[in-house]
């Protein structure tokens, strides 16, 4: 039975809708049509060529995981070397690669008219598309740069590489050439999930892109959340491409490729390290990991005249941002006791120079990341330090394990105290129960106590007030307040000058507010922004005292376990006393009218995250703003976030906005919002 023409017209029409969208959805990142209607689009199409199989073309929409298992690789001979990069670890490479591309092409080497391309150097796996006639015919891995392997089941289940182009004028046969990456959402979801199922994680997305493309089955390959950015062409016939490379680029992205919306065209040397600083400022809230920045000279009759030496082009260079990952040997692992007792492991390790400073100490943040990590004394281990993050190991290099090297234990008593140390059932942490007998959580809650955001007692550091703990001079955080000139005088490092600044500076403090004093008696689980609810809802001290946990349940932003936590504090006999103490010292703030009934403002029930610096209010002034209006600021995202208001120089926070589909707000925007309303 041959199919009529009107359904094939139908089908053809279906599929180029789809594409449209696709078109829309990757490579613009501009949807026009919900989610759920281009899923019935979807089902349509599939529905029709089950009713008609003889339609079924592999460059349709519905055909990416079709593909059987392979048995092995095939080997592809690229056509064009895939050539590789050379590097620059300074301005100063990179001003003496400048200089060589200037000489050679006889312009004055001060000349900064040359235009670059300029684009983020994504982490991933580097791969070859062949198209003909504007259909996917293969996709290659680079492999030596002559010689790859044939992974076309593979890149076909990436859903932002075109298995048919779009648009008109595309070359009949053409090679183009891109990195396939694993965002860094996708990467941390796939680890998680790995971990939960007790399968092997990878150490950094770059393994995970690699690593998932050589696989032999192509359903395996399209449960991975992979990605492409392509860069560069290959090998062109039948047709012409534009004589700069950021122009080609250009194109291709109109034929349905993904180009990086990062790549900018900059002019001479220092248009090129203006993009670098601002790259790596920005590096922590890309979705995507890079290494480093590549420029590329723009003009294609350039590129012929410099050509190429060895395997590496001329006419491009990939300057490298520090490494965030080293290697280093572990010289122990140690056991920090923090404020609420939790007990870290921490390595120590040969001091490395990694993410821009040396490091000595890495995270190995709880016992079953140790367990799963298995690190031993003596082990080779990869140190990662991104940003202003904590670093962490990350994982071991087991061939490098010297004998006899032994399983690390958690330790039975604190070593601080030598209380028990307790874990609770489906709990990662480890406890001491000592509390505040422990001269490390009682130090801890002391810096708690004394901390910007809480009693913001500034000359009071975590070394004096170690020191002070060790003398039984600090019992608890009402001690602070009976300290003397003299005695702080006669501290290591310290001097009549600072003991008489801090002796002042402990003073000022008294005068605080209840937000910040409940902040910092350290109550678990009550953090800034719960501390600033319930200090708001009952206005003063001795109603919060006298609440029961049903009342506490009232205030927005406590649950069940904060209520129980709230008044288990109050519950303890010690603890009232110090807060006795603390008030007969002179600690004060000025009593509110209760709240009592639920806050109405016009951001009432919307939750806030701060990050970067705005640049006309400071953030407790946005803070104060929000809370006003009833909002609430709280420190991370979550999916419970509503707003992540951004400035200059935003953090991690603002990435897992991005990650989470939170709604950001950069600044204008957030003025607004406070306005409107
Ligand atoms: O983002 C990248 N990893 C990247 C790699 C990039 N943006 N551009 C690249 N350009 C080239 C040339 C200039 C040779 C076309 C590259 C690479 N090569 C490359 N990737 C792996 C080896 C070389």
């Amino acid at each position: 039975m041959t199919v009529s023409n009107a359904i094939r017209k139908k089908v053809e029409a279906l599929r180029d809708q789809i594409r449209h969208h696709n078109y829309r959805y990757h490579v613009l990142d501009d949807p026009e049509i919900p989610d759920a209607e281009y899923d019935r689009l979807m089902r349509e199409l599939q529905t029709a060529e089950r009713q008609h199989p003889e339609l079924i073309s592999p460059d349709s929409p519905t055909q990416r995981v079709g593909d059987q298992p392979v048995e092995a690789f095939g080997t592809v001979d690229h056509a064009l070397p895939m050539l590789s990069l050379d590097n620059a670890f300074t301005a100063e490479e990179l001003r003496d690669f400048h200089r060589r591309v200037a000489d050679r092409l006889e312009l004055d080497s001060g000349d900064e008219a040359l235009a670059y391309a300029a684009e983020p150097k994504l982490d991933g796996a580097a791969v070859s598309l062949l198209y003909v006639d504007g259909r996917l015919e293969r996709g290659a891995t680079r492999g030596d740069g002559n010689t790859g392997e044939d992974i076309t089941h593979n890149v076909r289940t990436i859903d932002a590489v075109p298995l048919r182009l779009i648009g008109k004028g595309y070359p009949s046969r053409f090679e183009v050439r891109g990195e396939v990456f694993m965002p860094k959402a996708g990467f941390a979801a796939y680890n998680a999930a790995a971990i939960a199922a007790g399968e092997k994680t990878f150490v950094n997305p770059r393994n995970a892109a690699a690593g998932s493309l050589r696989q032999l089955d192509p359903k395996l390959t399209a449960a991975r959340p992979l990605d492409i950015y392509v860069y560069a062409v290959g090998l062109v016939e039948g047709g012409e491409l534009p004589d700069r490379h950021s122009a080609t680029l250009d194109r291709l992205q109109e034929w349905g490729f993904k180009t990086c919306p990062e790549r900018r065209v900059v002019k001479g040397v220092e248009g090129c390290l203006a993009f670098y600083e601002d790259l790596g400022r920005r590096r922590q809230s890309l979705s995507y990991e890079i290494d480093g920045v590549v420029y590329k000279v723009d003009s294609l009759a350039h590129q012929r005249e410099l050509g190429f030496v060895s395997r590496a082009p001329r006419w491009a260079i990939a300057h490298k941002f520090p490494a965030q990952e080293e290697l280093t040997v572990v010289r122990g692992v140690e056991y920090q006791v923090g404020r609420t007792g939790a007990v870290t492991p921490v390595a120590r390790l040969e001091p490395v120079f990694v993410g821009g400073v040396t490091v000595s100490n890495a995270t190995l943040h709880n016992i079953d990341e140790l367990t799963r990590k298995d690190v031993r004394v003596g082990d080779t281990v990869i140190v990662r330090r991104a940003g202003d993050v904590i670093p962490e190991v990350v994982s071991v290099l087991i061939q490098r394990r010297p004998k006899g090297a032994k399983r690390i234990r958690l330790p039975r008593k604190c070593p601080v105290c030598g209380s028990k140390v307790t874990r609770e059932k489906g709990e990662a942490v480890a406890r001491c129960t000592g509390g505040l007998f422990c001269a490390a959580q009682r130090a801890e809650a002391i810096k708690h106590f004394v901390s910007r955001r809480a009693m913001d007692i500034e000359g009071l550091g975590g070394k004096l007030i170690e020191q002070l703990v060790a003398a039984d001079r600090l019992k608890t955080v009402a001690d602070i307040y009976v300290l003397t000139r003299d005695e702080l005088a006669a501290m290591e490092r310290m001097g009549e000058k600072s003991a008489e600044n801090l002796i002042s500076a402990i003073e000022q403090s008294k005068s605080t507010t209840l937000a910040r004093f409940l902040f910092g008696l350290g109550i678990r689980e009550v953090g800034e922004a719960t501390a600033a609810s319930l200090a708001a809802y009952f206005g003063n001290l001795d109603s919060l005292m006298a609440s029961t946990e049903a009342e506490l349940l009232a205030v927005s932003d406590v649950g069940p376990i904060v209520a129980s936590r709230v008044r288990a504090f109050f519950d303890e006999r010690h603890n009232l006393d110090i807060v006795g103490r603390l008030r007969e010292s002179g600690v004060n703030w000025t009593e509110m009218e209760p709240q009592m009934a639920p806050e109405d403002g016009p951001l009432n029930g919307k939750t806030f995250v701060l990050t970067g610096s705005l640049a006309s209010m400071t953030r407790d002034q946005a803070k104060q703003r929000i809370q006003e209006l009833g909002g609430k600021v709280t420190g991370s995202v979550s999916k419970k976030t509503d707003y992540v208001v951004y400035g200059d120089k935003p953090g991690s926070k603002l990435t897992k906005a991005r990650e989470l589909d939170v709604v950001t707000l950069d600044e204008p925007h957030f003025q607004k919002l406070l306005k409107t309303r």
